[in-house]
């Protein structure tokens, strides 16, 4: 059902993702993988609660779907996407690899990222998960939401530009009007 009404491939130049929960049930893996399907991107931010630890210690829960999202993840890094993994609290045990590199793929506490724009962005991990933008103090706070319920992503456009991305919503738009930066539009 996933396939039809597909939204056009989006390019951007930066995808956050936090809370996914592999190996929990509750884990949206279909719909997320619908989304990294249809993006394109510079960088990716795995901005904690990816694997959820805690879930598989108090039960085993692996469906192939799962791997298939860590699959695409690695192939995006294989084909060029900088990969950053920031852990959060139900996979601290990733903390320990602090600086690890395995290619495109890196495992790191806190990240600064340079945005398009000249912007500063400390990549803060996940936990809450309720998508929004929000300036506090002048400082622009910005939670990329989850893959449990809401299946929300912060992105940044290649102009620096930063918006939340709704997937169920915008798929849902797609199937009347076609959406905005097809794959080569892109500035
Ligand atoms: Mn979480």
């Amino acid at each position: 059902m996933l396939e039809r009404n597909a939204p056009a491939p989006l390019r951007l130049r930066t995808v956050f993702i936090s809370d996914i929960h592999l190996g929990f049930k509750g884990c949206s893996a279909g719909l997320l993988l619908d989304f990294l399907h249809h993006v394109e991107m510079d960088w990716l931010f795995l901005v904690g609660d990816i694997i959820d630890v805690w879930s598989m210690q108090k039960s085993m829960f692996w469906p192939q779907s799962h791997n298939n999202v860590l699959r695409t993840i690695l192939g995006k890094a294989k084909r060029g996407t900088k990969v950053i993994f920031v852990p959060g609290n139900h996979d601290e045990v990733f903390r320990e690899f602090d600086g690890a590199v395995f290619g495109n793929l890196e495992i790191h506490r806190e990240y600064i990222h340079r945005g398009a724009d000249g912007r500063r962005m400390l990549v803060v991990c996940g936990h809450i998960h309720r998508a929004e933008i929000r300036d506090i103090n002048g400082i622009l706070y910005c939670n990329d939401g989850d893959w449990v319920e809401s299946c929300t992503s912060l992105v940044e456009d290649m102009n620096g530009h930063l918006r939340l991305i709704d997937w169920p919503k915008m798929r849902e738009q797609a199937r009347v009007a076609p959406i905005a930066l097809p794959v080569g539009q892109a500035a």
